[in-house]
């Protein structure tokens, strides 16, 4: 059954009087064949108790303070969001985990939307934005026809949305970004996009040809199968093999840092390579293949390819793993056996 999601504004008012000011939320409906409404759900930011931001993440709009009175549709400002080619239904899953995450973290509410008083103000159009900015949509550009950003008090405040996310993608292509905190993100089947951003993440690739980027700070991204490309950005991240290296699982680091980010190896796959810790001295070589016994890890400087080698120079061929930047002076020191 086809689903849409849609931003909807209401105006506030305060004692019957309107304040200029929207309340945004968002609904995901449900139809039938025959175009009959099946199901409302909604997600829209709240103030629970004296001043935490809490949220209704997915419950019945029906039974919501968002509920329909006699409102027609351009008095509630709907506007759908164009997903591009992603189901209504997925791109809700990940919303609504991500609501759920704002409501346990420990955010203060704020009605300071004259922003007279400087420091952290979020109110319920935060947390809209935030939802919007966690699947990959423009919060300028999701907005419902007719509200301006200005009319939509503390909108896009995602600065301050400090949520330790954690969040599972769906078995077709998500497109996460989790913002600041330090989150972790499993993307599941499908050729994801993850964007961790500030804080240290921990992002999951899994299976399909996915796209992980740490963005700021040390984060750790586990790219899984398929034919990945890995972005650690500023801080010193950790890039970590846990799969069995063939044509169809070769990554590519685009910003492979000798000095700041390490690949870590996962010794149970990589079952050469012995216990943990980093890597051997004597396990490591740089050229185009293997050059005596003990050698692992060949680092082909100048196609920036590099192989594992089970024998080192043994009859079993090396296999490819991952591709990184040509010319680096890469050692032993950076790989960790994990
Ligand atoms: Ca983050
Ligand atoms: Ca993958
Ligand atoms: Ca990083």
């Amino acid at each position: 059954m086809p689903s849409v999601i849609a931003i909807e504004a209401k105006p506030l008012e305060f004692e019957d009087i309107d304040s200029g000011f929207f309340h945004l939320y968002l609904v995901k409906t449900q139809t039938d064949a025959s175009g009959r409404v099946i199901s409302e759900k909604v997600i829209r930011g709240s103030m629970e108790g004296f001043d935490d931001l809490g949220t209704i993440a997915g419950a019945n709009l029906a039974s919501s303070p968002d509920r329909r009175g006699s409102d027609t549709t351009a008095e509630r400002h709907r506007t759908v969001l164009d997903l591009g080619t992603r189901n209504a239904d997925d791109v809700w899953n990940v919303m609504v985990q991500h609501a759920v995450n704002i409501d346990r973290a420990d955010l203060r509410y704020s009605l300071d939307i004259g922003r007279q008083i400087s420091g952290d103000d979020l109110n319920s159009n935060s947390v809209i934005a935030s939802v919007l900015h966690t699947v990959g949509l423009g919060v300028a550009a999701s907005l419902p026809v007719g509200v301006s950003r200005s009319e939509a008090p503390l909108y896009g405040q995602l600065q301050f949305m400090k949520v330790d996310d954690t969040l599972s993608g769906t078995a077709n292509r998500d497109r996460i970004a989790s913002g600041v905190g330090n989150d972790t993100v499993r993307s599941g089947g499908g050729d994801d996009s993850v964007s961790g951003e500030n804080g240290d993440d921990r992002l999951y690739g899994s299976s399909g040809n996915d796209n992980l980027s740490g963005g700021n700070g040390n984060d750790r991204l586990y790219s899984g199968w398929g034919n990945d490309i890995l972005r650690g950005g500023s801080g010193k991240d950790a890039f970590v093999f846990y799969s069995t290296p063939s044509a169809a699982n070769i990554d590519t680091i685009r910003d492979f840092s000798v000095a700041n980010d390490t690949i870590w190896l996962e010794n149970k796959v990589f079952t050469a390579l012995g216990s943990a810790g980093v890597l051997k001295s004597s396990a490591f070589w740089t050229g185009d293949a293997a050059h005596d016994a003990t050698d692992r890890i060949v680092y082909d400087r100048d196609d920036g390819v590099l192989y594992y080698d089970q024998d080192g120079t043994g009859a079993v061929e090396q296999v490819a793993f991952t591709k990184i930047a040509a010319g680096l002076r890469m050692t032993n020191a950076d790989f960790q056996i994990v």
